[in-house]
């Protein structure tokens, strides 16, 4: 499929969940991504058209903060702890239980900070994203800090598959809003999710990992049939 058709499911996608999901009066969750941004601005719009009135939002990235106040989102401190009614984001990988790769953005830390403290986590994807298995299209993503970036580098290619250093182009290595580095993991299929997520976790030197484990509660794809909306079973 072309570059558009898929640039316009994204479109659809993010815009179908701003509908379905964004009322006056929420805290939203603002994600990071070409299909996420497509609901900061449809928001923003929806905010000068008078649609939609006291939405405060919480960026994932510093990029999402500059695009929503771009689009004069009102956006919410650190300084109060955040109960977020929904967030929209985007995903690298989605498997039929709706478990996510993300990160591929380099978001993931501030993405799963926001998606824990929401009520309504609500994905929005293209259909290329969908998968049988995580892992089958997409490397991990796990952030690590530079100070024993060899021997964590060795502990990944011994759990989660070769690890590479992502390039932040000009032959330096790409650094997070953190400032930390991220290692694209090889994991090839991954047969036991929470316990890979459970060695990352217990190393110290990872900061996050691109596993978004049990936190998805609506998937909104767009693909060539349309806008489809997705839950898991009660
Ligand atoms: O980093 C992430 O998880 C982002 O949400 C992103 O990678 C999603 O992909 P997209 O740019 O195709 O929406």
């Amino acid at each position: 499929m072309a570059a558009t058709d898929i640039d316009q499911w994204k479109e659809a996608a993010a815009h179908r969940a701003v509908a379905d999901f964004i009322r006056s009066g929420m805290v939203v969750g603002l994600g990071t991504g070409s299909t996420a941004i497509h609901a900061t601005r449809r928001i923003g719009d929806a905010l000068k058209s008078g649609e939609l009135s006291d939405i405060v939002g919480v960026p994932t990235a510093t990029s999402t903060k500059e695009a929503a106040q771009q689009v004069g989102i009102p956006l919410l401190g650190d300084d109060i702890p955040w109960e977020i009614d929904v967030t929209i984001d985007g995903a690298d990988e989605v498997d039929p239980d709706l478990n996510l790769i993300k990160g591929g953005g380099g978001a993931l830390l501030r993405e799963k900070l926001v998606a824990q403290a929401t009520a309504t986590e609500v994905i929005v994807i293209d259909a290329t994203k969908r998968s049988p298995c995580l892992g089958t299209n997409f490397k991990l993503p796990v952030e690590v800090v530079e100070f024993g970036l060899a021997s964590t580098s060795e502990f990944l290619a011994s759990v989660a598959g070769v690890p590479q250093l992502r390039n932040g182009g000009k032959k330096t290595p790409y650094r997070t809003d953190q400032g930390n580095l991220i290692l694209d993991c090889e994991t090839g299929a991954i047969d036991d999710l929470y316990a890979l997520a459970a060695m990352l976790e217990a190393r110290a030197g990872v900061v996050e990992h691109g596993l978004f484990l049990g936190l998805t509660q609506v998937l909104v794809v767009a693909g060539g049939n349309g806008v489809e909306l997705i839950t898991l079973p009660e």
